[in-house]
């Protein structure tokens, strides 16, 4: 027999979670850890196991688009792939969607819910696409105040039996707009019983393999622009089981998320209902974006362990030069650099999802609330560039095999490019976050965050790390109010920049707190070696940038 080498393997995704379980010792209650934990083991023995390998012999199927029948009839039906089929009976039977709605373990319900979703998500080939519009729809019909759909539609969201659940699409992008939703075409019109209409192409939709979906279209009449657009919802098949006056022209061949029934659509006179008035779209949608948001923060966070724990099964099997990789100096410290930034993503996102728990469930502070306002485009968007970075690391991990589609590796990293682009790219969320700190206390608060994080280190080595994300907060905020001064441009151009430093310098905090807690409750310094670590790899990038050089640079 040659010899071959060993290929990677995953064990129960919970229980070989270190830093979710020591997370969760200390961010939970006893009792309502106890009371999560069985569920949490199940969908890790799920994830690392049976998942893992429907996964990988799933690996070639792809959604498939039948316009027609054979006798000429337009039926436009998307078959998506047998993992899909499964991961949906799961989510529902979990409650991945319902454990926020019937929020049983009150503040902590959003905590539970995500924990088992980033369990959940690097092992079904990102069905927690159509799991986050679910979520998002759910999120924005129960503020909305829509009794009618609230009842009609709700109920099915947040189901927990796979035969009532029903996931939700968000067709909101369209060619002409983007990311600019703004210049939207589609129009709403009322037909001669007082229904409305939509008109317009949908350009990059989650199918019609939803049941529901909301959308953005601009009753006749009405002015450009964003406030111009009113939201609404639709359900893609009437009672006959026929479209609602969907077209869908084809599924997009992307890079990556290939499972994604990801398609292009026209409405040609689709019945819709106003979720919440007649104008106002943008904003009435964004319940949906900051959720989705928070979705776009957990799974990249997944992807970057799934891409750790299988290089580093990889590296106690693999010898080469006379040891297992595991046993090479450079190597330990590659994976160590990339466990770091895992470590300081997972901390960020874990905050912002107990914040959005804590928020439905009543108990944010005004100041809080301005502060989950910035944290949701911050977090997003810092955990987007690591997730991209750790997970190619992690491809090269294996040299070679980490380039070759049947070990299922290069699919890890063409999904997750896709975190730094959809839901609003990282230079759209940098935009949005200069919105959320204008005029609001949000950056003041971020401030008194990182100082109450920092004041809780005893230990000596963790001094300097803390001082440099305190200082990293100062100098973006005083970097702010001076380029302000001068005019937008400047600020605009240094946003990106801006963003990262409060999403890596907050990460910094968090990780020095976690680690204060290791040393004191568990004598454990592996948070400490993190933060060690992640500071060295730098939490600050804001600085000047001459515009005039910059252009000369980028163009000439
Ligand atoms: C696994 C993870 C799951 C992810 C699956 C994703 C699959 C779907 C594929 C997609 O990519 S779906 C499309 C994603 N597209 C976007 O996310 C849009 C990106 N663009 C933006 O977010 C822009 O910032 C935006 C369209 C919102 C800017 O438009 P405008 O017209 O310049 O909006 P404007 O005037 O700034 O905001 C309108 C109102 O909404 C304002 O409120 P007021 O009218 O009261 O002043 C804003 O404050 C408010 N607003 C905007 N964004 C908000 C928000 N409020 C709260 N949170 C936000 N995020």
């Amino acid at each position: 027999m040659p010899f071959n080498q060993p290929a990677p393997e995953l064990t129960n995704q919970y229980v070989d979670d270190r830093v979710l379980r020591s997370y969760l010792r200390r961010a939970l209650p006893a009792e309502v850890l106890q009371q999560i934990e069985p569920q949490l083991t199940e969908m890790g023995e799920l994830a690392g196991g049976p998942l893992y390998g429907f996964q990988r012999a799933d690996r070639l199927s792809e959604p498939v688009h039948t316009p027609w029948d054979a006798w000429g009839n337009r039926i436009d039906q998307v078959e998506v792939s047998a993992l899909w089929r499964t991961a949906e009976q799961l989510a529902a039977r979990h409650g991945l969607i319902a454990i926020p709605y019937e929020r049983a373990l009150g503040a902590w319900s959003r905590v539970h819910q995500f924990a088992l979703v980033y369990l959940f998500t690097p092992s079904t080939d990102v069905y927690s696409c159509p799991l986050a519009m679910t979520d998002g729809a759910a999120r924005t019909l129960s503020v909305a105040g829509n009794a009618d759909l609230r009842t009609r539609a709700l109920p099915h969201l947040t189901s927990r039996d796979p035969r009532e659940f029903w996931t939700s699409g968000q067709w909101m992008t369209e060619s002409t707009g983007g990311s600019d939703v703004g210049l939207s075409e589609t129009v709403a019109r009322q037909d001669d019983q007082g229904r409305w209409r939509l008109y317009g192409r949908k350009w990059f939709t989650s199918a019609v393999t939803s049941r529901m979906s909301l959308t953005l279209a601009r009753p006749e009449g009405n002015p450009a622009g964003g406030k111009g657009l009113a939201l609404f919802y639709l359900e893609t098949r009437g009672e006959d089981g026929h479209l609602n006056n969907i077209l869908v022209h084809r599924l997009k061949d992307k890079l990556g998320t290939r499972k994604v029934p990801t398609a292009e659509l026209t409405l040609d006179g689709t019945i819709a209902v106003p979720v919440l008035g007649l104008s106002e779209g943008i904003r009435n949608i964004a319940p949906m974006l900051n959720v989705t948001r928070t979705w776009n923060s957990v799974s990249a966070v997944s992807y970057m362990r799934r891409g750790i724990a299988l290089a580093r099964d990889y590296a106690l099997k693999r010898i080469a030069f006379g040891a297992p990789l595991a046993e090479k100096p450079l190597h330990l410290d590659t994976l160590a650099g990339m466990q770091a930034e895992f470590e300081a993503a997972f901390h960020l996102t874990f905050l912002l999802v107990e914040m959005i728990g804590r928020d439905e469930a009543g108990e944010l502070s005004a100041e809080e609330k301005d502060l989950l306002r910035l944290l949701t485009p911050i977090v997003k968007l810092t955990t987007a560039k690591q997730c991209v970075s750790a997970v190619s690391e992690a491809l090269e991990c294996f040299g070679g095999a980490g380039y070759v589609e049947d070990t299922g590796l290069p699919m890890l990293l063409r999904d997750c490019q896709v975190f730094s682009i959809w839901e609003g790219t990282t230079n759209v969320l940098s935009l949005d976050a200069l919105r959320a700190v204008s005029g609001v206390s949000a950056l003041d608060a971020l401030g008194r965050r990182v100082a109450a994080l920092t004041s809780t280190v005893t230990d000596a080595r963790l001094l300097e790390p803390a001082r440099q994300a305190e200082q990293a907060i100062l100098e973006a905020v005083r970097w702010l109010e001076a380029t302000s001064k001068h005019g937008t441009e400047g600020v605009e151009a240094g946003a990106r920049r801006f963003a990262l430093t409060l999403g890596r310098a907050l990460g910094l905090a968090l990780l020095v707190r976690h680690a204060q807690w290791g040393l004191n409750a568990e004598s454990d310094e592996r948070s400490l070696a993190a933060v060690l670590r992640f500071a060295s790899h730098g939490v600050k990038s804001i600085g000047d940038s001459d515009l005039g050089l910059s252009r000369s640079l980028a163009l000439g």
